[in-house]
């Protein structure tokens, strides 16, 4: 029988750590059920946002950035300091409440918390390094150089899947270029942005910062659709899939604004002949099911050389075998729950298209038994074998499918790698250096981050995140993905006295 925790458990848990994190549970409280994907029960009501409180906020977060913006950089990235540190204390709180809320194991939880640490750091550091360059003028006694000024406002939509990293990359940055932040978190995962968010706050009062240059806005698509049609908004960073980001990118446009996609990804593993097996086993077992496959890195699709496509799936199947799925919040559970009864719907609808287009189910894709007496969806990872890249494999489904099919040239991998609508994360496993070259080279993968001996999944905060085509092209996280936060000005500067005109033009009057 299913051992599932009961309703009141988890909304205990989910209560403690929103208080330790300083939310009160009368503030927000409302008639929006937020449900865990644990068990399917209610974690909590919240009151979602009304369109005047959007409005509101905006002219708020507008006020505030006329000071924050000539706030010293190295001020700013103190405040991140501070905010990375209340992270660091409350890590376990809000890794409890992304469990409860998307059903992430302990470690994942936590590793997503350490990247919010990890990119406080990274933004304390860059609020010392928001370099302009100089260059030579083509005019004596002229000076050239570019200043990087902050935009204003900038408004983050999130997904449920990483609920709280994937504003922590944009607000870290965001804040120390000098902007204010509105977040529109997920309406399925708004506690743990609750409890992000409220540390921020206790950060901004604790050192005397503008109060609104953090502010949450709560509720559905009509909320994130206010935000990305105000013109008091100056960038959109929004995460989410490609549906999403045809509907809000040229809405942008429209008014130009800024606009940062962080949109759908259908990433593979190309494994070539000389693979180091055990070594790309377990970066495809990671990359395949870690989080249910609902992380937009999540491997989705395995192109494996004929010489060794039978050992790989065979080794693959016994490695499925022993994955233990069940409560998130057991530890020594490596697969959670998916989200919601939807995402199992297009796993299974996938998986039969799959099967219509001549895949086999080598393993997994039903929901387990035991617990289909709850409202919650534990499915087995499922592989399923194709001879050639169908239709079905063209589109990204958020679960733990993985299609895995053959090659037998090196062009043709990386044809079959990139002859997807999708560009966010691709790999590699190989011993042998040329193919490494090449996949990584301009005739290589096409996608936004490409990995050797690595799965796609799991990369680290300090190289730029995001990809190409139906992905969206933003980048955010690390790098030099600040400027997108930024506007450039080129500034020329003449102290020689006279005026002569560039490119030699003479005009005296
Ligand atoms: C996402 O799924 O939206 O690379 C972000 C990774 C994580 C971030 C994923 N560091 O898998």
């Amino acid at each position: 029988m299913s051992t599932l925790p009961n309703q009141s458990e988890l909304a205990t848990r989910a209560k403690e750590a929103l208080e330790k994190c300083g939310v009160s549970s009368s503030g927000r409280l409302g008639s929006h059920k937020v449900l865990s994907p644990i068990n399917g029960e209610e974690l909590a009501a919240l009151k979602w946002s009304e369109l005047d409180d959007v409005e509101r906020a905006v002219e708020r977060a507008n006020k505030d950035f006329l000071v924050w913006r000539s706030t010293p950089a190295p001020i700013r990235g103190a405040l991140v300091k501070h905010f990375g540190a209340l992270l660091q204390e409350h890590k376990e709180d809000i890794a409890t409440l992304i469990s409860l809320e998307v059903g992430k194991i302990k470690s994942e939880a936590l590793g997503e918390v350490q990247e919010m640490i990890d990119i406080c750091d990274f933004a304390i550091g860059l609020s010392r390094q928001l370099y302009g360059r100089t260059m030579p003028s083509e005019r004596p006694g002229h000076r050239m150089m570019e200043t990087w000024h902050p935009l204003g406002v900038v408004g983050v939509i999130s997904a449920f899947n990483f609920p709280t990293a994937v504003w922590s990359w944009n607000t870290a940055i965001a804040l120390v270029c000098g902007n204010s932040v509105i977040w529109k978190p997920s309406e399925l995962a708004p506690l743990s942005a609750l409890a992000s968010a409220s540390l921020l706050d206790r950060a901004i009062h604790d050192l005397g910062a503008p109060r609104y240059i953090s502010q949450v806005v709560m509720g559905s698509s009509e909320v994130g659709a206010a935000l990305v049609d105000h013109h008091g908004v100056a960038l959109i960073s929004a995460t989410g899939s490609t549906r999403m980001g045809r509907e809000i990118g040229p809405r942008l446009a429209q008014r130009f604004a800024r606009c940062l996609l962080e949109l759908g990804g259908n990433n593979a593993a190309v494994v070539s002949e000389s693979a180091n097996l055990d070594l790309a086993i377990r970066g495809i077992v990671f990359a395949a099911v870690g989080t249910a496959g609902q992380r937009c890195t999540s491997m989705r699709r395995v192109i494996a050389h004929v010489d060794i496509i039978d050992e790989l799936c065979t080794r693959l199947e016994e490695a499925y075998q022993r994955l233990p799925i069940g409560n998130p919040l057991d530890d020594n559970t490596l697969v959670g729950p998916l989200i919601n009864g939807a995402a199992f719907a297009l796993m299974q609808s996938a998986i039969e298209t799959a099967k219509s287009e001549g895949g086999r189910v080598l393993s997994g894709g039903t929901r387990r038994l035991e617990d289909q007496a709850h409202s919650a969806y534990y499915v087995e990872p499922a592989i399923v074998r194709l001879d050639r890249q169908t239709n079905i494999v063209l589109r990204e489904s958020f679960a733990p499918l993985l299609y895995v099919m053959p090659y037998e040239t090196l062009d043709e991998a990386i044809a079959l790698n990139n002859g997807v609508p999708q560009g966010l994360s691709s790999c590699i496993f190989t011993t042998d250096q040329s193919e490494a070259e090449r996949f990584v080279s301009e005739v290589g993968s096409d996608c936004g981050i490409v990995n050797v001996n690595i799965g796609t999944s799991g990369a680290e905060i300090g190289g730029a995140f995001g990809g190409e085509k139906e992905t969206g092209g933003g980048r955010e996280s690390g790098s030099d993905s600040w400027r997108a936060y930024m506007r450039r000005a080129t500034n020329t500067i003449n102290f020689s006295g006279a005026l002569p005109l560039a490119q030699g033009v003479e005009f005296t009057v």
